[in-house]
């Protein structure tokens, strides 16, 4: 049976991954279509003329769409309050959001220089698209060599115009996690006793990269590693 929320993804977007963290921790099921990126023509009719041509998209059982993912992740909130992912105290709040903002702003930016960054993440990277996506034969051998390929000269420009050398994705992501290990400091998550949507936000990102060299480098960071591990037992 089909769930009752449908997600618009591109399975290697850290801004889909942000959202299906917080499906997840809601408890909430859904289904996923993959966007080709070349065309995008799975989107969804209906979506405003001004919206911009771009995953996540999501779809809930009342028919209504959504896009950006901070815009879903609210309207999630809004649609669905149980499990709450927003903080009651206010500090918690306040960094919560600024945590979500980041990870929107900087961290999802360096995240495709770890992806398609060197030959090899390109390859994964294809692998990955290949494993996940739903187009036929030909359009399927096109979105995984052309697309990575394009992202592999992206991801040297996103280098260079943060002031980094070709080589430096990983060091700068490395840089970024040691930020977020800083405003979590002992506690178990962003958001305190439970996860926020700061913690969601950060959760999907890494989730993102799962496949990837970085992801077993930064899990051998034991508190990086113990929050991961402690929001993915509330995903799902
Ligand atoms: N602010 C948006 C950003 C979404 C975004 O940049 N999505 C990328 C994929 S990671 C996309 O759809 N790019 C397609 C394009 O720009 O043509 C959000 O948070 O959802």
């Amino acid at each position: 049976m089909a769930a009752p929320i449908t997600l618009y993804q591109f399975e290697l977007c850290p801004f889909c991954h942000k959202v299906k963290a917080g499906l997840e921790v809601k408890g909430l099921a859904y289904d996923k279509i993959e966007v080709n990126p070349m065309n995008k023509k799975e989107l969804p009719p209906g979506l405003p003329e001004d919206a911009p041509k771009k995953v996540p998209v999501i779809k809930f059982a009342d028919g209504e769409l959504v896009y950006d993912s901070t815009d879903i992740l609210h309207a999630l909130e809004a649609k669905h309050p149980e499990r709450p992912f927003t903080p009651a105290d206010a500090a918690r709040k306040a960094r919560s959001d600024e945590v979500e903002a980041w990870v929107d702003d900087t961290f999802a930016q360096a995240l495709p220089t770890v992806i398609y960054g060197t030959w090899g993440e390109a390859v994964t990277a294809a692998q990955v698209t290949a494993r996940t996506s739903n187009f036929g034969f030909v359009q399927n051998i096109g979105v995984r060599a052309g697309g990575s390929l394009i992202m592999h000269q992206i991801s040297k420009r996103i280098l260079k115009r943060n002031g980094r050398g070709p080589k430096d994705g990983r060091a700068w992501v490395r840089e970024e996690v040691e930020r977020f290990e800083g405003w979590l400091g002992s506690d178990a998550f962003i958001g305190g006793e439970d996860p926020s949507l700061g913690d969601v936000a950060m959760h999907g990102a890494l989730t993102c990269v799962q496949d990837f060299p970085i992801f077993a480098e930064l899990m051998q960071r034991p508190a990086l590693k113990g929050w991961y591990d402690r929001v993915q037992a509330r995903r799902g």
